[in-house]
């Protein structure tokens, strides 16, 4: 069998190593809080972005020299599968994401379509068997082509919705025979350039019927995956309708459809809607819906969807504080949504790349487990309310007062001292975890 990659196995030196080409935090049998390092982190390679993405940018051609082209589209399927598997393999990464339109091409026609997707999915089924590699979710392209200029499910053409949900359907199928535990839906074109030729209430309306749709049919179908959402404000068109978490929450508990998705939180999206990672994770953990993660980094001076590999420690120190604090990701993983820059067009680059990713989140994830079991900021936060536990604080909690009665006792009480929330003292601490923990 051809090999794609000259890059051998990559394997786990640790700290002191000098060998780009090697783990030096992520040693995937290490227990970490009593669990191995890799089901803490299941990581996930992107179909789309590692075996499809050249290069390409609006101000220029492809810069990427792959193994796997070929003039034939079906044929680089084919070959993509196989550079797919071996990259895998050699990075030991147990998990993949893919659209339908990344795994296999799109036809001349919706029937061929999926004739193609069910003949490349077949061999994807036939490599997971020999390897052992699981799909973590699946998901339908439904942004590309230009039959969705105006949105899949949001489209005012009942066509392209008729459309959208048989190319959904296909992928739910897809996902089923693959086995993935999760089904994803990213808006892609769901959201609008102008409320001059849109009707905001009827877009919303059967954005939520065609999930809805959706819904019923994980359960008809036999998937029963966990559905998850994946929110973002902006891009491509100006203003998405999955906003954030707490718009996707609020959307969901509207159309009763609250109980039946989580979110896939990616961190571009994040600083996309002008939050932290940290901020989108927490608040889908504390509403019940935090789901899977796109880890990646935007690049906060350029403000859009660059889709780099993580490297922040910071970030990956918070986000895997808030997936410890969540009891992990149940059935979710981390699917590196993310892409090797224009001038990094080499395979050992994508390589680097995953290494460098894999890496970050393995010592974000050292850190996260000692804030955690030291109690830094959860004895602090304990603190800062505890005074909700007696008296008037302990009435508010339980919902046992009035307004009036909060008046009458505010007028008796009316000089208040408060306390210092020690913000710098916090982020010193969070500093020391980090340099402490830098082998
Ligand atoms: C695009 C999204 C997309 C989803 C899957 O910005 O990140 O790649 O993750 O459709
Ligand atoms: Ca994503
Ligand atoms: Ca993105």
């Amino acid at each position: 069998m051809k090999e794609y990659f000259k890059v051998g196995k990559i394997l786990y030196e640790g700290p002191q190593s000098k060998n780009s080409l090697a783990f030096k935090y992520y040693n995937k049998d290490e227990l970490i809080l009593g669990k191995p390092m890799k089901e803490h982190l299941k990581f996930a390679m992107s179909w789309w972005h590692t075996l499809c993405a050249k290069g390409q940018d609006q101000f220029g051609q492809n810069t990427m020299v792959r193994t796997f082209e070929n003039e034939d589209p079906l044929k680089e399927a084919y070959e993509k599968v196989d550079a797919g598997f071996e990259f895998m393999e050699k990075l030991g990464i147990e998990y993949f994401c893919f659209h339908d339109r990344d795994m296999a091409p799109e036809g001349r026609t919706l029937e061929e379509s999926n004739r193609y997707l069910d003949e490349v999915s077949d061999y994807v089924l036939e490599k997971m068997q020999k390897t052992g590699i699981r799909c973590l979710w699946g998901t339908a392209n439904c942004f590309n082509h230009k039959r969705y200029l105006a949105g899949a499910g949001t489209s005012p053409n009942p066509e392209v919705f008729a459309y959208a949900a048989a190319q959904i359907k296909k992928a739910m199928d897809t996902t089923k025979k693959l086995g993935g535990k999760n089904y994803v839906f990213w808006g892609g074109r769901e959201g609008y350039d102008t409320l001059l030729n849109t009707d905001l209430q009827k877009e919303l309306d059967h954005y939520a019927t065609l999930l809805k749709l959706a819904r019923d049919y994980n359960i008809k179908s036999g998937l029963n995956a966990q559905l998850l959402i994946e929110p973002k404000p902006k891009e491509p068109t100006k203003h998405q309708y999955d906003f954030d978490v707490q718009t996707v929450i609020g959307f969901l508990k509207n159309y009763g459809l609250d109980k039946d998705f989580k979110m896939n939180i990616e961190a571009n999206h994040a600083t996309l809607a002008i939050h932290t990672f940290q901020h989108e994770l927490a608040m889908a953990r504390v509403h019940h819906c935090l789901g899977s993660i796109d880890a990646n980094q935007g690049d906060l001076l350029l403000g859009w969807d660059t889709d780099q590999f993580p490297t922040n420690i910071y970030d990956a120190t918070l986000a895997m504080y808030e997936v410890l604090l969540n009891g992990g990701l149940e059935t979710g993983g981390l699917n590196f949504d993310a892409k090797v820059r224009r001038q990094s067009f080499t395979d050992e680059d994508l390589f680097l790349a995953y290494i460098s990713g894999m890496d970050t989140f393995a010592k974000g994830l050292r850190i996260a487990a000692k804030l955690l079991e030291d109690k830094v900021f959860e004895s602090f936060k304990e603190k800062r309310y505890a005074s909700y536990q007696r008296g008037i604080g302990a009435k508010i909690e339980k919902r046992e007062i009035s307004l009036e009665e909060l008046s009458e006792y505010a007028l008796e009480h009316d000089q208040i001292t408060n306390e210092s929330g020690r913000q710098e003292q916090l982020e010193m601490l969070l500093n020391q975890y980090i340099l402490e923990n830098s082998d």
